[in-house]
């Protein structure tokens, strides 16, 4: 929300009145909505945001009595067959992470170069980390912390002018009227799309829409709602239009995924052809071959689980991380980088090495990363490029042997340098598309050219 044009408008308001009346008015804050590409305009820029899979699940990191769950440990609930009851007070009880500080959270993003979070307010096993009004099966009351955790993180982030967002889940293992009476097995949803809760409708009208109401009433502004679980039949497309325009009209600015409707096609995350809400794709652990000409962002974990899962030491390397948010960005799109953090309210310290090791690079390469346009070119051998008005970045991740970067044809050089040492002009054979570099690679992992563009 721009807070400027709010504040102009509030005080035209009431210097208006105030000029004709003697009564005092009570202005109410208005939000001025801004036009989409305005709206979007933070997202496009951003590049790189963190998301955290937390929750009660995060106590038990996938295992239960020595059995270790498949997939992701946030579906523990499901994968090792707790009843709600077992849920509740095995897991849930016991939820009191009192080592949860969201101002090192925040410091620990920032650092790493991300500029949104969007943390899980509720994921499918329904418990909410919140001080809900509509339910007791959250934080305040269901556990023994008593923190609300989506008001310390959303005070965290604008401290440090940090993007502010949450992820809902639309299934909801515990709520009646949702999945919990369908099956012991919620995950039958999925396979069965004839099995639904002839009661979903009203879940819908009188528990996820006024979770969400709270969501974007009581934490400031929102950035994005990022919706999961749209895959059940339970959930209609009329359902998800709604629901996008409900929170566009509570928060006008608020951009939303497209898991909010019916549109995702499976874990490629865009949408078929036809007419479904939501502001951008969601691939999901993969990233696209191609550039795409609509919004998207791709979310990934750092190992193979989005909730803590001291099991999985399967961690991506730095290296990979930091080409991964490349790859993304030279194709227009957006890194959503996932952490898990433990029942204790700490990032596991393979999450913290690599998000130090990440902030080193996008310290030093910032410049081609934020506010960039994706290749104008095709992908080269030896890396990606990224782009803004007048200039070529090109990253190159395999340095040639021969110490000559072949650029692609089209490209009209005017200068090179490294990023990282601009003054340092590279020595451009005239006329070329040749660029004579280092012997030895400043960065193994990608370092940067900065390709002034001739006319
Ligand atoms: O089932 C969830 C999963 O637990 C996780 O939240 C991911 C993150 O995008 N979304 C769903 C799987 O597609």
């Amino acid at each position: 929300m721009n807070k400027v044009t709010t504040l102009l408008l509030a005080l035209s308001l009431i210097a208006i009145v105030s000029c004709n009346e003697k009564v005092p008015v009570e202005v109410e804050e208005q939000t001025v909505a801004l036009d989409d590409d305005e709206r979007m305009a933070w997202w496009r820029n951003a590049k790189f945001g963190m998301f955290i899979h937390w929750g009660a699940y995060s106590i038990p990191g996938g295992e239960r009595n020595g059995e270790v769950c498949g997939g992701g440990a946030e579906w523990i609930m499901d994968k090792l067959d707790y009843t709600i009851e077992d849920y509740e007070n095995e897991v849930v009880a016991k939820f009191n992470p009192v080592q949860f500080d969201a101002d090192k959270w925040v410091a620990m993003a920032k650092d790493a170069g991300m500029k949104y979070i969007v943390l899980t307010s509720k994921h499918h096993d329904g418990f909410c980390l919140w001080n809900s009004k509509i339910t007791d099966y959250d934080v305040m009351d269901a556990s023994p912390f008593k923190r609300d955790i989506i008001k310390e993180l959303a005070e965290a982030c604008k401290k440090e002018d940090i993007v502010f967002c949450f992820y809902h889940s639309i299934v909801d293992w515990h709520h009646p009227q949702a999945q919990a009476p369908l099956y012991p097995n919620y995950n039958a949803g999925q396979k069965d799309q004839t099995i639904v809760n002839p009661e979903f409708p009203k879940y819908f009208e009188n528990y996820l829409k006024p979770q969400v109401t709270e969501l974007l009433t009581n934490y400031g502004d929102i950035g994005v709602v990022w919706f999961d679980g749209d895959w059940i039949a339970d959930y209609t497309t009329e359902m998800g239009k709604e629901l996008y325009s409900y929170i566009r009209e509570i928060q006008p600015n608020t951009i939303i995924n497209n898991r909010v409707d019916k549109g995702r096609m499976g874990m490629e995350g865009m949408d078929r052809e036809g007419n479904f809400a939501g502001d951008f794709g969601t691939p999901e652990q993969e990233i696209p071959a191609t550039g795409i000409d609509s919004d998207w962002e791709s979310c990934m974990t750092m190992n193979g689980s989005w909730g803590y899962k001291p099991s999985d030491t399967k961690w991506k390397s730095s290296e990979r991380l930091i080409q991964n948010l490349v790859d993304i960005v030279s194709k227009g799109g957006n890194f959503l980088l996932n952490i898990g953090p433990d029942g204790q309210g700490l990032f596991p310290p393979e999450s913290v090495e690599r998000l130090a090791a990440m902030g080193v690079w996008t310290r030093a390469n910032g410049e081609a990363i934020y506010g960039v346009k994706a290749s104008p070119y095709d992908r080269p051998e030896w890396g990606r490029y990224t782009s803004k008005p007048g200039v070529l970045y090109a990253h190159v991740f395999d340095w040639p042997e021969d110490g000559k970067l072949e650029v692609n044809p089209e490209v009209k050089i005017k200068t090179a340098s490294l990023l990282v040492s601009p003054s340092d002009q590279l020595e451009v054979e005239p006329g070329s598309t040749t660029i004579s570099l280092p012997e030895v690679a400043p960065d193994t992992v990608a370092t940067v050219i900065r390709i002034e563009l001739a006319e």
